[in-house]
């Protein structure tokens, strides 16, 4: 099905790159609602006949947590000034010291929001929506300390499948990426190794850490993910944007993944901003072969960048580790 109204801009002719930034970038910022410090690494889904959203805003006293918001194109968001609220999902146990870097996706009969939950340390906070209005709280899924759980958008084998990055209580030195199951949203096993960091003399952008990004994307190939990798320079961080295909049927196995990065901090508010040099996608939609991709930029703002996938597909295998 056509949406008319998906957010998108065709590559500018001088461009030369797999994916392309977004005229209209930064499209959401820092202060786009009335207590917002930065609002960044944010998720969007189709919904209705525009789209919805969960958007990770730290407020003026930088505390973080996650506010919903509604736009008819995409890129025009108006996003509420109070956090989500939540009501007990499948547990009376829905404590949260903080919430941030939400991922949304539809599965089965309702959107699923994941988050990195603050419950003795961080961790991966689940809780599901059917109209971004009423929301509910699980279970975490997983001991602290983790980040970046992302949620397959169907169930592999009858069942759940989320990605998540094993870290520490800090700004985690080290991480790769995990997939792990689950019969019923509650209780998580099976975990396996999906992908580690990168030897920096091959791959240097992505030898630190790397987590999950957006919810991956079923194409003819496998499952489209795009992720984060970081390096650490001699002045801090650095987060970057690749790609990965995993199995479709195992996604615990990678088909291919990129050595070359597809989008690294270069645009000024990628590089300045309340942490310097940071891309870190959060969410993709897709409408036929297009890609849009929203990533948070330095920390404090929402961008967008576009592709065509088949063109994206044959970047990671043509530049794969
Ligand atoms: C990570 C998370 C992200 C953030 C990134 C860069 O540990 O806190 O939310 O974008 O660091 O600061």
């Amino acid at each position: 099905m056509a949406i008319n109204n998906f957010p998108w801009e065709n590559r500018p002719d001088n461009c030369k790159d797999v994916m392309w930034r977004s005229s209209q970038n930064p499209i959401i910022g820092r202060y786009a609602t009335a207590i917002s410090n930065s609002i960044f690494n944010s998720a969007v889904v189709p919904f209705g006949d525009g789209y919805a959203g969960v958007f990770r805003c730290d407020d003026k006293a930088v505390r973080m947590n996650i506010f919903v918001g509604f736009s008819h194109d995409g890129i025009n968001w108006a996003i509420s000034d109070t956090p989500i609220k939540f009501e007990p999902g499948n547990t009376d146990m829905i404590h949260s010291d903080y919430k941030y870097d939400p991922r949304v996706t539809w599965i089965d009969d309702r959107y699923w929001i994941t988050w990195c939950n603050g419950y003795n340390g961080p961790t991966i906070g689940i809780g599901y929506t059917f109209d971004f209005k009423t929301f509910y709280q699980c279970e975490n899924a997983f001991l602290p300390f983790n980040r970046n759980g992302v949620l397959f958008p169907k169930k592999i084998d009858g069942r759940f499948a989320m990605l998540s990055r094993p870290s520490d209580n800090g700004h985690t030195p080290f991480g790769d990426i995990f997939i792990s199951y689950s019969p019923d949203m509650k209780y998580w096993g099976e975990h396996r190794c999906v992908m580690k960091v990168a030897p920096f003399e091959e791959s240097a952008w992505q030898c630190l850490k790397i987590g999950a990004g957006s919810i991956p994307i079923l194409t003819d190939e496998g499952w489209l993910m795009f992720y984060h990798g970081v390096i650490a320079t001699c002045n801090g961080y650095r987060y970057s944007m690749g790609a990965a295909i995993l199995d479709r049927d195992d996604p615990s196995k990678v088909l291919w993944r990129t050595r070359d990065y597809i989008l690294a901090p270069a645009a000024p508010y990628e590089l300045a901003g309340d942490v310097p040099n940071v891309v870190f996608p959060c969410a993709a939609i897709t409408e036929g072969n297009r890609v849009a991709v929203y990533y948070g930029a330095a920390d404090t703002t929402v961008c967008m960048a576009f592709g065509h996938i088949d063109e994206i597909i044959q970047f990671i295998k043509t530049h794969s580790l």
